[in-house]
């Protein structure tokens, strides 16, 4: 039997103090040609869509690389890792649905932050049977610009938020939290590339711009729901069944598009994005807590 490291599956230990601490990492996710191979897709991505990119602020930008894993097969291949799955499965036990993805770039001398703030305020899930495996495709440091965590925070469900409209912060609304973080004892999710970190759904969580002069940061955020979960929203969810059994029904189970190419496929991309947006709480009625 494969050690519980090259597994994905997590020791009891581990599970643990996910539970306490709210987060884990680093944890191993691809091997070094995996990465390498996503890492050379995504820029060729990019660069695909460098003219419609570069007249958008941050904050847009998000949208176009929310849900590529619709569209993108390699994006795909990322969100069904068998070994990200066994994690995932340890911490959301054997039936769950990848529900959205985004990936969080910041490239060399961009000012994109991500503002402190708790995802549980605006997804409007529960119960919170919820994990975010963030992905690493390159160096996320603290001269790049990781993830940053305020300890202990996912145990005070829904504090108070507010909006905020710096277009360098790339979050979709602008949201942050409306209590002083602690910067001292805030703890950075450093990953090599190819490692990734879970994080509570309720955990206080952002990051600085990247000050790197050489090394973008280039990450895929993954939110994995157990069946169990519900969303209050305007139309029924969607979402892949990425393991095991759906007996609730509370997702639309939806699979990757496979067919269109050009505008069509970019409309159906933006169809599902905007889908996925509107089940997100409206930014003046934030959720409370469940
Ligand atoms: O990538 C980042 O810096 C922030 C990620 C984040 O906010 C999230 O995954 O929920």
């Amino acid at each position: 039997m494969s050690s519980p490291t090259l597994s994905g599956r997590l020791s009891e230990a581990q599970r643990l103090s996910f539970e306490k601490n709210g987060y884990l990492c680093p944890l191993p996710a691809l091997e070094p040609h995996e990465t390498a191979r996503f890492l050379a897709s995504y820029m060729e991505y990019s660069d695909r869509n460098r003219e419609r990119l570069a007249a958008m602020s941050p904050r847009e930008r998000y949208q176009v690389f929310s849900e590529t894993h619709f569209i993108l097969p390699w994006v795909h291949e990322i969100v069904t890792h068998p070994r990200i799955l066994a994690s995932v499965e340890s911490v959301l036990g054997p039936n769950f649905i990848a529900w959205n993805t985004n990936w969080f770039t910041k490239m060399i001398g961009d000012k994109t932050f991500i503002s402190w703030h708790q995802d549980g305020t605006y997804w409007k899930l529960s119960p919170p049977k919820v994990v975010t495996a963030w992905v690493a495709l390159t160096p996320s440091q603290p001269v790049t610009g990781c993830m940053r965590i305020a300890p202990g925070t996912h145990l005070t469900p829904a504090m108070p938020q507010r909006q905020t409209d710096n277009q360098n912060n790339a979050l979709s609304r602008g949201q942050e939290i409306a209590v002083e973080v602690d910067e001292k004892n805030a703890v950075d999710l450093a990953l090599m590339p190819g490692e990734m970190s879970l994080h509570n759904i309720w955990i206080v969580h952002g990051s600085n711009p990247n000050q790197s002069k050489d090394t973008p940061r280039i990450g895929l955020a993954i939110r994995y729901v157990s069946t169990e979960v519900h969303q209050e929203s305007p139309k029924k969810p969607i979402g892949m069944l990425v393991r095991g059994r759906d007996t609730y029904g509370h997702f639309e189970l939806a699979e990757p598009i496979k067919s269109g190419s050009g505008e069509d496929l970019t409309a159906k991309h933006s169809a599902i994005v905007q889908r996925i947006r509107s089940s997100i709480v409206d930014e003046k009625k934030p959720a409370a807590a469940k």
